[in-house]
């Protein structure tokens, strides 16, 4: 008889001890379940939550934990009629996006948190954050969350469990990742699993009535890269509270790649398929507001072109025995920004979002429907804004928090791929790395080798202000948009990347670009189109891929001949396009200096072919 066959599943239990609250069960047994029992009791035992509940996942589950928290004023029901089975959350106001500065990761040693990282002293953190843990589920329920990150029991996939005392939390983890009893097969066959706690930080004296949004002021992400544990409280914000996603799948995946051979990412993931059926799979690194999700549900404005979404924030990279680079997308659902998100600009996410979906701080509609900044060029005459005050145009302030988002399941993209969600996954064929670059990074470029990609990669960075007025000095470095993400010191993660592509069979390596959809004029223009026409881009590449164009060398790269970008049907102005292209060697030896200044700060880490990569980089400006 299989597992979930006898499971019974003790939803909101009074006991206290999670063993009681197994006590009649036979089949699930074995030391990786006992030590999955023996950890949520010494959970329970320092939180002291009032009830537990062992998530089953079921839709009948998650019903009911909507219905009770739209009972207890935590969430909006939305008018069925425009948006089935939604609903509005409402943050408090101070809980609205991820706290890096509050954010650690607790290594054994300092330096393998290294410099962009908070690191603190496992011990030393455990003492600060033990004491705020106690004690601090009074009165709640303390959840307990089995979750899988890819297929349950996939070859590239990792399961995890998550304690919460966040219903919020834990309807946002059912979108986002595969939850069910099929996990705790796998924890009971002895499979390996992540321990991530995570408490509001609200307790409830008897009788103390709760708030629509529970949280506390003191906050704490905490991640032991070397037990595999994350500690998370004070936050209900997704970022802090779905602890699969940033915390699990990037930080604690990327030591755990570190370790194994392969690679957590910050990357979108789709598949391009040319005019004549030929299937291209891409994966794509930008940091956060570059357009990430715009690029994984494109709409090619070139005819015949199609793309097929397979994740829009996390890909998991390994080389296969074949010497290829297999990807998948470890998430199940989108956690993404509303604003901007509308018909004009990601008209695929729009219609993902047709219903089973919960907001979080966008506004709200007369008629119980939702808005946001960029859904409608004109927007409504009334509304609700995100704090629950009344708002019409003329009120001079967003809406909609610029953070709002939209939790909803990957499977409702009208545009995703059939196999999404593929055990195996899918082998890459091209990797991107962009940014927010007003100046000096072309619309595309190819490096010239693995080596130089990842050197490219050390070096995104994006404008930290208006990109009219952004100059070097202004920018933001997010190494393959992994600043705030990487569980390990960033230089050795460098590293990895170039000894993962020494795994790859050279001819097969997926071939790296750089793409800037965001360079500007001297007049503060944009020149390129992009949305539906970076397609035209995606075409190059794919052309590169085939080996039917050449490209130019260049000081910084491969570049096209203008003549092989496909522009039919657009006006790009001649001169537009010199200057998408244009290299200005003044700027880019201070941007050299730049990247000197940040390797430096590693303290003889980076490893060398990157510095190997300078000075060519430098030789050859020098040069041109
Ligand atoms: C995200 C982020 O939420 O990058 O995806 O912050
Ligand atoms: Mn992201």
């Amino acid at each position: 008889m299989a597992l979930a066959d006898t499971f019974t599943r003790p939803t909101s239990l009074a006991p206290r001890r999670a063993s009681e609250t197994y006590g009649g069960m036979p089949r699930i047994d074995g030391a990786g379940m006992r030590a999955l029992v023996e950890w949520v009791d010494e959970i329970a035992a320092l939180t002291t939550p009032d009830r537990i509940h062992w998530v089953d996942g079921s839709r009948a589950e998650n019903d009911a934990l909507l219905r009770e928290m739209v009972d207890e004023g935590k969430l909006i029901k939305l008018n069925p009629e425009w948006r089935p089975g939604s609903y509005l959350a409402r943050s408090h106001p101070s809980d609205v996006a991820r706290t890096e500065a509050r954010t650690f990761i607790a290594s054994e040693r300092e330096e393998d948190a290294g410099p962009t990282n908070n690191w603190a002293a496992p011990e030393d953190i455990r003492a600060t954050i033990t004491p705020l843990f106690a004690g601090s589920m009074r009165g709640r329920t303390m959840y307990v969350v089995p979750f899988s990150m890819g297929a349950v029991g996939g070859p590239l996939s990792h399961i995890g469990v998550q304690i919460t005392d966040s219903a919020y939390a834990v309807t946002s983890i059912g979108i986002m990742t595969r939850v069910g009893t099929d996990v705790l097969r796998e924890i009971a066959g002895g499979a390996p699993w992540v321990r991530t706690v995570h408490s509001v930080g609200a307790p409830l004296e008897p009788g103390q009535a709760d708030v629509a949004w529970p949280c506390n002021d003191e906050k704490y992400i905490v991640h032991f890269p070397d037990t595999l544990e994350v500690w998370s409280f004070g936050s209900g914000y997704g970022g802090n509270a779905i602890l699969a996603k940033k915390c699990f799948a990037l930080r604690i995946a990327s030591v755990i790649g570190r370790d194994e051979g392969w690679l957590a990412e910050h990357m979108l993931l789709i598949r391009v398929i040319d005019p004549k059926g030929k299937r291209y799979h891409v994966a794509a690194a930008f940091p956060s507001a570059c357009g990430k999700t715009n690029l994984a549900m494109l709409r090619p404005t070139i005819p015949g072109w199609r793309v097929e979404t397979l994740g829009d924030d996390i890909a998991w990279l390994r080389p296969g025995p074949d010497g290829r680079m297999w990807a998948i997308n470890p998430e199940a659902g989108f956690f993404g920004v509303a604003p901007g998100t509308g018909e004009s600009t990601n008209v695929a996410a729009v219609e993902t979002l047709w219903g089973n979906t919960i907001f979080t701080n966008v506004a709200l509609r007369p008629d119980g429907d939702v808005w946001w900044e960029g859904l409608t060029d004109t927007p409504p005459a009334e509304l609700t804004d995100w704090e629950g005050n009344p708002w019409t145009p003329a009120s001079g302030r967003p809406a909609a928090h610029p953070n709002s988002r939209f939790t909803v399941a990957a499977s409702q993209c009208p545009q995703i791929a059939e196999d999404w969600d593929a055990a195996e996954g899918v082998p890459l064929d091209a990797i991107l790395f962009g940014g927010r670059r007003a100046t000096n990074v072309p619309l595309v470029l190819e490096a010239t080798d693995w080596t130089h990609g990842v050197f490219l990669g050390s070096n995104i960075s994006s404008e930290r202000t208006a990109a009219a007025e952004g100059t070097v000095g202004e920018l933001r470095r997010d190494p393959f948009a992994m600043l705030p993400f990487c569980g390990y010191n960033m230089a050795d993660y460098f590293g990895h990347w170039l000894k993962v592509g020494q795994a790859l069979r050279f001819d097969r390596a997926p071939r790296i670009f750089q793409v800037n959809w965001f360079r500007k004029g001297a007049d503060g223009r944009f020149l390129w189109p992009g949305f539906g026409d970076n397609a035209r881009v995606i075409d190059w590449i794919v052309r590169r891929l085939d080996g039917t164009v050449d490209a130019v060398p260049s000081a910084i790269g491969r570049l096209p001949r203008t003549e092989d970008l496909n522009l039919d049907g657009i006006d790009v102005p001649r001169e537009d396009l010199a200057e998408l292209f244009a290299i200005d060697t003044a700027s880019w030896l201070r941007e050299a200096d730049l990247t000197e200044e940040f390797y430096r700060t590693f303290d003889g880490r980076v490893p060398a072919p990157l510095w190997a990569e300078l000075a060519a980089l430098r030789y050859r400006l020098q040069r041109a």
